[in-house]
């Protein structure tokens, strides 16, 4: 039996395996520029955040109606909840879905129809994370964040992602300081691609209380003792950096020896369609490749839920 767990770093539209990804282009008429799903299956190798960034957008054209989005969500919290998920805080990406004319109505209503269910069907609690396009300019997050204004008692906090090399934190300023008037949680990708400083200004310029990702802090001392100081949690996603090529392989992977300076670390999938596995999946190769230890899997997993905003109702009462 898995460990119960908490996923913290979940792309939704990471999670479009091949399967439904045919059966939605077909219910919406769009076509897919493959000739079936192990066509598809095959351009799943990736040089870089950028090469899986491509794909990972051209196929949300199958990603049309509500229906959609709550048969993708429904679909990924079947598969978490197997793997031991009790609770999952799901990263959504709306400026892909409104600048192909899909309203963010459509995304979020759709994604609540799944989610609402989620504790019935499947004993997962969840809370989404809208995140923001670091690509993209900051006015379009701007206009992001007060499109979302009707649809913000559905969602618990705030990210960044997309290609995060020469689009650093400080670009965000604005509308994270709109969000945090707004009483939403915030976190960011920083240090997957980008440099160690992208970790300390998402922590300085946004009030971050999570960084995604967060490896390259292993590159700067003093930075990783105030990370450990501070307590921020890491939602490291170990298959996504061998993938991507962020490590060598997993053998390579820094999480033993970010466990070891006293990091708080979690395991999480990313974008689990493409990146071979899910919350379970991750956790047992980084035990079987790195050899951790009963105790190491057990913080991790306990880490997991200290990590959480299962406090938030609480915290925004207080606010
Ligand atoms: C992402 Cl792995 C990763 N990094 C940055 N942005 C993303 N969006 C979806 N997956
Ligand atoms: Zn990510």
């Amino acid at each position: 039996m898995p460990l119960p767990k908490a996923e913290l770093h979940l792309h939704i539209e990471g999670t479009l395996e091949p399967e439904l990804a045919f059966a939605l282009a077909e219910r919406n008429g769009v076509e897919l520029p493959y000739a079936d799903e192990d066509a598809l299956r095959e351009v799943y190798s990736f040089s870089d955040l950028q090469s899986f960034l491509d794909l990972y957008y051209e196929l949300m054209a199958v990603l049309r109606t509500e229906q959609d989005f709550a048969d993708l969500a429904d679909a990924y919290l079947a598969r978490a909840a197997a793997q031991g998920v009790r609770h999952a805080e799901i990263f959504f990406d709306p400026q892909a879905h409104t600048s192909r004319g899909v309203g963010i109505g459509t995304v979020v209503e759709g994604l609540a129809r799944a989610l609402d269910r989620s504790e019935e069907r499947h004993g997962v609690s969840t809370g989404l994370i809208l995140c923001f396009l670091r690509d993209e300019p900051a006015e379009s997050a701007l206009e992001t964040l007060e499109a979302a204004r009707p649809y913000l008692h559905r969602i618990v906090g705030v990210g960044l992602d997309s290609a995060e090399v020469g689009n650093p934190p400080a670009k965000f300023r604005a509308v994270y300081e709109a969000a945090a008037a707004l009483g939403l949680r915030r976190v960011a990708h920083a240090g997957e691609e980008g440099p160690p400083e992208y970790i300390a200004e998402a922590l300085d310029v946004l009030g971050v209380e999570r960084v995604d990702h967060g490896l390259r802090c292993m590159e700067d001392p003093a930075l990783v003792e105030r990370l450990v100081r501070e307590r921020v949690p890491l939602t490291l996603c170990p298959l996504s950096n061998v993938r991507l090529r962020a490590v060598e392989d997993l053998a390579h992977h820094p999480l033993p020896a970010m466990l070891d300076a006293g990091l708080l670390c979690t395991v999480n999938s990313d974008d689990p369609a493409y990146f071979g596995g899910y919350a379970e999946d991750n956790l047992r190769a980084v035990r079987d490749t790195l050899g951790l230890s009963r105790e190491r899997l057990r913080e991790l997993a306990r880490n997991s839920f200290l990590a959480a905003f299962l406090d938030h109702d609480e915290e925004r009462r207080a606010r």
